[in-house]
């Protein structure tokens, strides 16, 4: 043997000889904690073992899978450190934190006082936060992008489960939210309460975009949404007045969230699309240039209108469809009128051009439209719909919540099979919830934890309850007023009266007036995914 090589395999036994004494450590400290597992963690990802080969003992290294092996190993750290830090968050996190973890054990919770001060107090502490953001945020990947949200806690907890198992603050990469989180599904104060928390303990690391929900006019329409809308379901929860002054607490903290955010100077990041033009600075220095407080439907008196245009354009705008390109996008900005009507806008091929060339991006990640397969390519692939929420949209049972990963120059799609199950929503059918009462049922039903089984095999889960001491803790559950006034006038960048009565869940109506029959000119027009059977509903 040459001396190199009996230099490699001396270093090799070191090698091997340190990872023997770290895993004896590790061990040992196995041993004195719970004796529930035993995990054959190691620190480091490379593992080397000796085995027998033909009669020598031969080295041998493997590398393996970091992911596991890093997360348990975080675990084992996080076993360690002492609680004083998680002791030291205020009541109303921990509250909301736990609540999350677990809602079906925390019902009486989420129907108590409590909760709506918990999300008063919230409110108050995370107002600054947004309100000192620009109104685009200029974020680095890795990054997670999340389309619509509307209060589905299932879909949530998919993610949550299987993206940030450990926490938001102990995954790598940065998070955005392209908006539109109430109305619709039945949980819009979790999925609120939860995400305003995230905001408050990471500021830097989670970012909530505005969606045309986030607007009195839309979560306010009781008339449109009935049960589904935010504002029954504050008032559902808390009585009338209590109810009321959530949901415009609620409402005052979506007046100040961002309106669209940039990854890596190269994904354009926003609710519906790209605004119109209206000086002749840049579109981001346009969208820099929003107020910062904001109502946009109604608009407060300080907004000018043609900064309510461009805020209402990132809000409400989609894609031109293959039909909008060819009859009514104006050649010259690209830009057309949407079929939701109302004054809302479409932007077709020609507008993501200049766009992008002017900013020097390579693509736009928005939500705001409907697809079954949780993530949608359109307009030569530059364009990403990303819609977070397999439910309540009529994109069928088989509907996928999808959500994107941009890193560095990679994007990769992630999404929820149907076929994956979660512990947190029981269907009505199963075993554990067929044991309670109807009033029981019935609270559960309103939280949108108990749904009806759309699959009558699926019936095995778990359900346990216990009581969760409450402390009492004194709060103003008076809101805010910083001398904002609502334009009387109601001028209007977006008329809901005339817009087609379906407001949001674009993807199934316009499948059917704007795909029908129309022969594909562009090639590239990838994935404007529309579920056939859906069905419409007004
Ligand atoms: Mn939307």
């Amino acid at each position: 043997m040459s001396d190199k090589e009996l230099e490699i395999a001396a270093l090799q036994e070191k090698v091997s000889s340190l990872s023997h004494q770290l895993e004896a450590v590790l061990n040992a400290n196995a041993e004195r904690g719970t004796q529930k597992r035993r995990l054959q963690a190691q620190a480091h990802a490379t593992a080397v073992r000796e085995v027998n080969v033909k009669g020598k003992q031969v080295l041998v290294s493997s590398r393996e899978r970091m992911g596991r092996n890093a997360s348990i190993c975080t675990q084992q750290a996080l076993d360690l450190i002492p609680d004083d830090a998680i002791l030291n968050q205020p009541g109303f996190v921990n509250r909301i934190l736990e609540m999350f973890q677990n809602p079906a054990a925390h019902v009486d919770y989420l129907n108590s006082i409590q909760f709506a001060k918990d999300v008063f107090k919230l409110c108050q502490k995370v107002r600054h936060i947004f309100e000192r953001e620009p109104r685009v945020s200029f974020v680095q990947s890795p990054v997670y992008v999340f389309g619509d949200i509307h209060g589905n806690l299932e879909d949530l907890h998919f993610f949550s489960d299987n993206l940030w198992r450990l926490g938001m603050s102990l995954t790598a990469g940065n998070f955005v939210f392209l908006g539109d989180y109430v109305d619709r599904g039945k949980s819009c104060l979790e999925c609120i309460a939860y995400l305003f928390v995230m905001k408050y303990q990471l500021p830097n690391k989670v970012f909530l975009l505005r969606g045309n929900h986030e607007t009195r006019d839309v979560n306010g329409w009781e008339e449109h949404y009935g049960e589904r809308s935010f504002i029954f379901q504050c008032r559902n929860r808390f009585g009338d007045d209590v109810g009321y002054r959530v949901w415009e607490a609620c409402n005052q903290i979506f007046d100040r969230l961002p309106l669209a955010a940039v990854i890596d100077q190269d994904v354009f990041c926003v609710h519906g699309g790209i605004p119109r033009p209206i000086s002749n600075q840049t579109r981001i220095q346009d969208m820099l240039s929003v107020p910062r407080v904001a109502g946009i439907n109604p608009p407060y008196e300080h907004e000018d209108d043609a900064y309510q245009q461009v805020a209402s354009d990132c809000i409400w705008s989609d894609p031109a469809s293959e039909e909008q390109e060819m009859t009514s996008v104006d050649p010259e900005t690209g830009f057309g009128e949407s079929l939701r009507g109302g004054g809302a806008i479409c932007f077709g091929n020609k507008a993501v051009t200049n766009f992008l060339k002017q900013q020097g991006f390579s693509y736009i990640m928005r939500a705001h439209e409907a697809h079954a397969e949780g993530v949608a390519l359109s307009k030569g692939a530059r364009v990403f719909t990303v819609f977070s929420t397999s439910q309540d949209h009529n994109q069928g049972a088989n509907a996928m919540a999808g959500c994107m990963l941009v890193d560095n120059d990679k994007l990769q799609v992630i999404n929820r099979s149907p076929a994956y199950k979660n512990q947190y929503v029981h269907r009505r059918d199963s075993v554990s919830v067929s044991n309670l009462s109807p009033a029981e049922m019935e609270k559960r039903l309103k939280l949108g934890l108990v749904r009806e089984n759309p699959d009558p095999d699926e019936s095995d889960e778990e359900w346990d309850d216990f009581d969760e001491e409450e402390e009492e803790e004194e709060v103003d559950i008076n809101i805010q007023q910083e001398g904002y006034v609502f334009d009387k006038r109601r001028r209007q960048s977006i008329d809901l009266s005339s817009m087609t009565n379906n407001l949001h869940d674009l993807g199934a109506d316009l499948g059917n007036s704007a795909a029908g029959g129309m022969a594909a000119v562009e090639e590239e027009e990838e994935e404007d995914t529309i579920d056939g059977d859906a069905e419409m509903k007004p």
